[in-house]
């Protein structure tokens, strides 16, 4: 006998479904099937559910998209169960979740039992170490009987785009709904109704604690929306209409369980109203806000009086009596009073204020360039190049700022230097009207319409990038929506050929064309003559009579220390290397800039030094015979000089499967050896010259994809686009 009837609508993701039954399976609920509604999706799902023929799932398959209600109304029609349950197909549970409501179901008989569901942007195996840390409170039951503690998890108590009311992560008894349904006829928000329909017929609540569902927050808007996302971001008079009707539904209803249900309901649109609503106001000023929105708050804000306190009095006050002019008076001393509380704590935020309200009025400068290369650490990569061409060139037509956190970095021409987020930083940023960079820039920056940005970007991509990324592993979980947000906003995006170009405009669904010039960081690889190599060389202390290795990994997206910086652990055994090959090599080990721990090389002196702090790898890539990489860009800038590579890649398959997966078939089409141990390295460079014969041929169709339009001139032909109109009319 079926005890719990599992209803998923599915219409998109297969990664997310994956997620979803992966938890349900992990469950191991014996008498629970799975109704799986097939919203409009092809027939190659029913291949991927292959993988789940231990689990009991009946499909239903539409052809064309049905809409959630009637695929939830679907799933009722041939639930068997003596519960149904409702769970999303993008969404998963945390370990044991479903178990705890099934035993409170066994035990209580309760007509409605339901647990917590929490917003989140992670996959699922980070999702629960996430649970665990102290900024993700979960709804504790308190002094609250089972029915208030059961309606508040039904009411939830974030409402930022959310139903203010859900049927997920509900068991209920199927015999007391056998005739409610939801209401075809609508898109969004049809939980409201049915659960309020749902709760005329039942009695029995048992909240249960530590009970967790996990609702997504898609990673993708661009490629899956949600229906959430389809609703405009800020159209909250939909969010309000959803108030209003519930209420209206509630108004005739004298029950306790309906009065706790409209108290939590009004509690919920306060809290939102309180900590989302009221900032937004003050930053709207357009006539949606201060007619529509306003009207609709105001009405709202007659049944806020159980909840107001001393910091919220007067503001209420204001709204009640519809008076705009004071709401907002009290409203900004609220949050002056939050800023400067936030400022004392994190002094950081002070700089940025004085951006937002005093710098970024100031005059845009025309001839005013700011730079900056891998967040301020280095003086280097394409932005480094472009300066120097412009410097060398057009020094009289501009004023050039450089973020550099080390000011007494070395710069040709000796510009004003800034560190990142210092005052002077803020202002520069404001002021400069191009701004030129090889990353993301924070997100506290606002372009304004009249600032143009360069960006540079960092390599030719082997590691998936931005959208194109499956699952999220990396600490920030919405990498996905800051790619978008920066494609949108970048004026142009430079490529070193048309395989970049065609990732790049994917991966940050770039609206623009990408300018195809080649890098202009691999610009000295054509123009840097003999002396400078020896320069170079001198200036680390290398030995003449030994040929130089670059050892230069990538960093890997699951290694990483609480503060968001990265580990690294060194697996190439240089004791071992020295050994075998120490009379005739000397290696350069770098790590990747993201890297915080600092390598101890010191009992390998005479044969490795650490150039992790050096400041420009191109500079290295010139003095370097060999290069060893694993999944790192800087074989594509390598390949330009058409020396020998090596990748160790000693993780290849956790990093191929699990942590990004690649553009390219690293098995077919990279110009070297594949080497998984530090003796086949070893081996590989002791037979350099039968290694660099069995990969030529593939070498020179890699030198043709990847590196023929860089010529020396990249820089020049990107200053003459960019600048075009300055240099040709300033003439
Ligand atoms: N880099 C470096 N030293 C390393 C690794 C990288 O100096 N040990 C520099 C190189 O200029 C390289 C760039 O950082 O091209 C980007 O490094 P990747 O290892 O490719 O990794 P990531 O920063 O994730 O960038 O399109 C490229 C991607 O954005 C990858």
């Amino acid at each position: 006998m079926t005890f719990i009837s599992i209803i998923i609508p599915f219409s998109t993701e297969k990664r997310y479904l994956r997620d979803c039954l992966n938890s349900i399976g992990e469950e191991k609920i014996d008498d629970a099937e799975i109704i799986l509604i097939l919203n409009g999706v092809d027939d190659s799902v029913y291949e991927f559910l292959e993988n789940y023929n231990n689990l009991n799932i009946n499909t239903i398959q539409f052809d064309e998209e049905i809409g959630v209600a009637k695929a939830r109304n679907t799933g009722l029609d041939n639930a068997s169960g003596e519960y149904v349950y409702f769970i999303d197909a993008d969404d998963y549970l945390n370990k044991n979740s479903l178990n705890k409501l099934y035993n409170a179901a066994k035990k209580t008989n309760a007509d409605l039992i339901n647990g917590e569901r929490i917003n989140t942007s992670f996959i699922r195996n980070r999702f629960n170490e996430e649970l665990e840390k102290p900024h993700n409170k979960p709804l504790k039951k308190g002094k609250l009987n089972n029915m208030n503690y059961s309606i508040k998890l039904l009411v939830g108590t974030k409402t930022d785009k959310q139903e203010l009311m859900s049927c997920l992560h509900c068991l209920i008894k199927k015999d007391k709904i056998s005739n409610i349904r939801f209401d075809e006829n609508k898109r969004f928000f049809t939980d409201y109704e049915f659960m309020i329909n749902v709760l005329e017929n039942i009695n029995e609540f048992y909240g249960v604690e530590d009970a967790f569902y996990a609702k997504r927050l898609r990673d993708d808007p661009i490629n899956i929306t949600s229906l959430n996302q389809e609703i405009e971001a800020d159209d909250f008079s939909l969010h309000f209409k959803q108030y209003f009707k519930i209420k209206e539904l509630l108004n005739n209803k004298s029950d306790s369980k309906f009065e706790i249900l409209n108290s939590e309901v009004t509690n919920t649109i306060f809290n939102f109203y309180y900590h989302i609503f009221s900032h937004k106001f003050l930053k709207n000023k357009d006539e949606r806000w201060r007619n529509i929105y306003f009207d609709e708050i105001c009405e709202i804000s007659n049944d806020f009086n159980e909840f107001i306190n001393w910091k919220s009095k007067y503001e209420i006050k204001a709204l009640q009596n519809r008076n705009i002019k004071s709401f907002e008076k009290f409203v900004k001393t609220r949050f002056c009073y939050v800023d400067l509380k936030r400022i004392l704590k994190d002094h950081w935020l002070f700089n940025v204020l004085l951006y937002n309200e005093i710098y970024n009025k100031n005059e845009v400068k025309d001839n005013k360039i700011i730079f900056i290369s891998f967040g301020g650490k280095y003086y280097s990569d394409s932005p480094k190049y472009l300066y120097e061409y412009l410097y060398e060139n057009y020094r009289d037509k501009f004023e050039f700022i450089w973020v550099i956190n080390d000011k007494s970095t070395k710069i040709p021409g000796n510009p004003k230097k800034v560190k990142r987020f210092s005052l002077e930083y803020y202002k520069e940023v404001a002021e400069s009207k191009y701004w030129v960079t090889n990353g993301r820039h924070p997100a506290r920056l606002t372009k304004k319409h009249n600032q143009v940005i360069v960006s540079t970007w960092h390599g030719t991509p082997l590691k998936r990038l931005g959208l194109d990324i499956g699952d999220v592993y990396t600490k920030n979980p919405n990498i996905k929506k800051s790619y978008i947000e920066h494609g949108e906003e970048w004026d142009y995006l430079i490529s070193s050929n048309k395989y970049t170009s065609n990732i790049l405009k994917s991966c940050f669904a770039y609206p623009r064309d990408v300018l195809e010039t080649g890098y202009p960081r691999n610009d000295i690889l054509y123009n840097a003559g003999e002396n400078q190599i020896n320069q170079i060389k001198e200036s680390l202390n290398l030995p003449n009579d030994k040929k130089i290795i670059l050892y230069a990994p990538t960093w890997r997206d699951d290694e990483f220390y609480d503060s968001g910086s990265i580990k690294f652990t060194l697996k190439l055994e240089l004791d071992k290397l020295k050994e075998a090959i120490g009379d005739k090599y000397f290696i350069l080990v770098r790590t990747h800039y993201f890297i915080a721990d600092k390598l101890d090389l010191s009992e390998y002196e005479g044969f490795a030094l650490d150039v992790s702090r050096y400041e420009d790898i191109a500079e290295l890539y010139l003095i370097s015979d060999l290069l060893i990489t694993d999944y790192s860009s800087v074989f594509f800038d390598f390949a330009n000089l058409k020396r020998p590579i090596l990748y160790y890649t000693y993780d290849l398959e956790k990093y191929e499967s699990m942590l990004r997966g690649f553009y390219i078939n690293i098995h077919k089409e990279v110009p070297g050896p594949l080497l998984f141990t530090t003796e086949e390295v070893i081996d590989s460079i002791k037979n350099i010259e039968a290694v660099k014969k069995e990969y030529s041929e593939r070498y020179d169709e890699f030198y043709e994809r990847f590196c023929s339009i860089d010529d020396g001139n990249a820089s020049k032909r990107i200053v003459n686009e960019v600048w075009k109109n300055k240099l040709y009319f300033d003439n």
